[in-house]
């Protein structure tokens, strides 16, 4: 790919903010390759290529990543923001089955995807890596403590990678979003729509597109900046718990 027209590789693409992403980066040129598991709900477009994507399934990266560079060639731009919570358990009442699906989807599939990915961009000696955090790995609350912990494992990759890939233009970037208006809640409290709306009345949330803006400005930087990373609320938030509701 030439500089002005990349390969960007989003994960999580059928919904929310991987969509948002999707859809702004077509709409700059870019051609894509996004994957998720609902593959009905992936974006379609002229320079799209869809595929499967289970990024807790070793095999199914693999199949996805080389299906992607297959159509696309090799890619430019990771964007790791597939992930999810699942369940408002405390420590005391969870049963460990929603945190074993957190981590796995929030920390091993970053982790799958990213040691597949960055080899190739190191040998390039160019590439970026995004990854989607949350405030909640910076501001952890009760109620979510694994959830946060995903979170805060992915800012500490990140910056990890970072020191990694010094020295090679690998760029990594981390957005962290406040409260964004999405499926998120809704898997979160496991299809029950009323509970699902309750984090989202009465304020003014972020929209998936806004976190889109933010990694379109990361990207779309000249190839001798790094963004480390963004923090993005509305401003009816300060932190997790404290949430403006006029
Ligand atoms: P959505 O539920 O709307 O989207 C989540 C996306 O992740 C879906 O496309 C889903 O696709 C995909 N996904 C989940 N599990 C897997 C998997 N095992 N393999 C591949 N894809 C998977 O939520 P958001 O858009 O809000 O979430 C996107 C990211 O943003 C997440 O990492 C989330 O933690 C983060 N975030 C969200 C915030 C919010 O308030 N909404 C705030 C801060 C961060 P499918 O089910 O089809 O596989
Ligand atoms: C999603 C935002 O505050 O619900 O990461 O954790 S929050």
């Amino acid at each position: 790919m030439t500089d002005s027209r990349k390969h960007i590789l989003v994960t999580g693409a059928s919904s929310g903010i991987g969509a948002a992403i999707a859809e702004q980066q077509a709409a700059r040129g870019h051609v894509l390759s996004l994957g998720a598991r609902r593959t009905d709900r992936l974006p379609s477009g002229e320079r799209t290529f869809c595929h499967a994507l289970d990024v807790t399934d070793e095999a199914s990266v693999e199949a996805f990543l080389a299906a992607a560079v297959a159509a696309n060639g090799p890619i430019d731009v990771l964007v790791n923001n597939a992930g999810l919570a699942r369940g408002t358990e405390t420590m005391a009442d969870a049963d460990g089955v929603a945190w074993r699906e957190m981590i796995e989807t929030n920390v091993m599939g970053v982790l799958h995807m990213t040691r597949r990915v960055v080899p190739s961009m190191i040998e390039r000696r160019a590439g970026h890596v995004v990854m989607i955090g949350s405030i909640a790995g910076r501001l952890p609350y009760e109620n979510g403590s694994v959830y946060c912990a995903t979170k805060a494992s992915v800012r500490v990759i990140a910056q990890s990678l970072r020191q990694e890939l010094f020295g090679t233009n690998v760029r990594v970037t981390t957005v962290d979003p406040g409260l964004v208006e999405t499926e998120f809640s809704l898997v979160r409290f496991r299809g029950d729509a009323e509970k699902a709306k309750v984090p989202y009345e009465n304020t003014r949330p972020l929209h998936a597109a806004d976190v889109a803006d933010c990694v379109d400005f990361a990207i779309s930087r000249p190839p001798h900046v790094n963004i480390d990373d963004l923090l993005v609320t509305t401003t009816d938030q300060v932190s997790p718990t404290r949430v403006y509701r006029g």
